[in-house]
């Protein structure tokens, strides 16, 4: 894959970035991420699956609720919304292959500006899929996930498949078929739903069961629109607790495991998690990870991280250790993501003002998953401690304790087994051991 640039090139002075590995002080280098080394049986780049996020990379102004756009995009200047639409994608483009980024990810209105008048909508995205169609042809990067943008315009202030408006919802279903006929177009893994004003803001004005139930229904209706334009991806529920919305329904993994087993979904969506938003949901990120992983539905992740000091959504690039190599634990032994990949959910900072900072940022954000990915399988590979977990299990393997597990013992039945057996041995959970184990790894 080689450097793809429009007629300009915008990121001038950058070239490709090349692993040199952990010893280089070049800070525009990969010091662990080594796309074709081969990890647990497969390269780096088959487990990580990195993508680009199109809003927050390209479209992202910097601009916060106190502030003005800090990020003037040599991109975004041009009158003419396809001629600027295409200098994005250029740009874009450029900045992926230089990046070695095998996939990106785009919601409709990333791609182009979206009107309120839908045939140009749709005039407007075809445009655009066929200028990405040509994009991806030249470069081989892949699209990893398409989705549509239902919480930006005004429409949606109260909810998309939520509304209690069937109007709104027809505009909802109007996008979404737009934006899944372009992700089919161009090869789109899969098709994701995140439901940012899906909630409510007070219970007063909401029928939170009607609400959920044209939830479902909506994906149906979606999901089977796509199949019968031959569309096999998967469909990915991004979980949210909040924000925008004071309470949102998709709520974290678990949440959305029993609303897709309720409702019939179960065998067409799996999840796309992101870190900040488990968080924001009183977990952490491994907890949602293992709560998809043990359903066997962990699609895909959007990587990012939130600041310990404030409860909102900050999207900033991922960069601790100790956490991601714990990611990288529950997904290897996952057996990977299922479709999805690691898409950099992420943006820089609104005072990152050089065009080098969103180089660092993903060059960050890439050598820290690949570095826990290294940790992560020698862990498994070589330390006790998938033994250590096995073994406080061991009780469960025979005897009463596996007759317990097959369902086979009464409540009687463990009552006659305390009675004779006695007080149980106090056993350590060891925690500070494989804390430390991690670490030595590390
Ligand atoms: C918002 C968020 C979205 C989804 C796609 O918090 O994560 O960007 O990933 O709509
Ligand atoms: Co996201």
């Amino acid at each position: 894959m080689g450097i793809v640039t429009g007629e300009k090139e915008f990121f001038k002075g950058i070239g490709q970035i090349k692993y040199e590995g952990p010893q280089s002080d070049n800070p525009l280098a990969f010091r662990w991420y080594d796309a074709d080394k081969v990890i647990a049986g497969k390269p780096m780049k088959d487990h990580l699956r990195f993508a680009c996020a199109y809003w927050h990379s390209f479209c992202g102004n910097g601009a916060d609720p106190f502030g003005e756009p800090t990020h003037i995009f040599p991109w975004s200047l041009k009158d003419d919304a396809i001629e600027r639409a295409k200098d994005k994608m250029d740009a874009a483009f450029e900045f992926i292959t230089k990046m070695n980024l095998p996939f990106y990810c785009f919601h409709d209105v990333d791609i182009v500006d979206y009107t309120n008048d839908i045939n140009e909508n749709d005039r407007r995205l075809q445009t655009m899929v066929g200028y990405a169609k040509q994009k991806q042809e030249d470069s081989g990067v892949k699209l990893l996930w398409g989705t549509s943008n239902l919480f930006s315009n005004r429409r949606y202030m109260n909810g998309a498949a939520t509304n209690p408006n069937f109007h709104v919802l027809a505009h909802a279903g109007t996008q979404v078929k737009a934006a899944l006929d372009a992700t089919i177009a161009l090869g789109g893994e899969n098709y994701v739903f995140w439901g940012g004003r899906e909630g409510y803001m007070t219970l007063l004005n909401t029928d939170m069961k009607r609400e959920q139930e044209h939830l479902a229904k909506f994906l149906h209706t979606a999901k089977d629109y796509a199949r019968k334009q031959g569309f096999n991806g998967n469909f990915f529920i991004e979980p949210k607790p909040c924000e925008p919305t004071k309470h949102q329904y998709d709520y974290d993994a678990a949440t959305v495991l029993g609303f897709l087993q309720k409702y019939g979904l179960i065998d067409d969506f799996k999840l796309n998690l992101e870190v900040n938003h488990a968080t924001l949901a009183g977990h952490t990120f491994q907890h949602d990870l293992q709560v998809a992983a043990d359903a066997g539905l962990l699609g895909s992740i959007d990587a990012n991280r939130g600041d310990y000091q404030n409860g909102w959504d900050t999207d900033q690039f991922p960069n601790d250790i100790t956490e991601v190599t714990e990611y990288m634990l529950i997904i290897l032994q996952a057996g990977g993501f299922g479709g999805g990949g690691i898409n950099f959910d992420a943006k820089i900072r609104r005072n990152s003002t050089d065009p080098a900072d969103l180089f660092y940022a993903h060059i960050g954000g890439m050598d820290i998953f690949a570095r826990a990915l290294v940790i992560a399988d020698n862990i498994l590979q070589k330390s006790d401690y998938k033994k250590i977990r096995a073994d406080r299990y061991a009780s469960f393997d025979s005897g009463a304790g596996k007759d317990f597990e097959a369902g086979k013992l009464s409540l009687e039945d463990l009552r006659k087994y305390a009675v004779e057996n006695g007080e149980p041995e106090t056993i350590s959970g060891k925690q500070e051991y494989l804390e430390n184990l991690i670490n030595r790894y590390i």
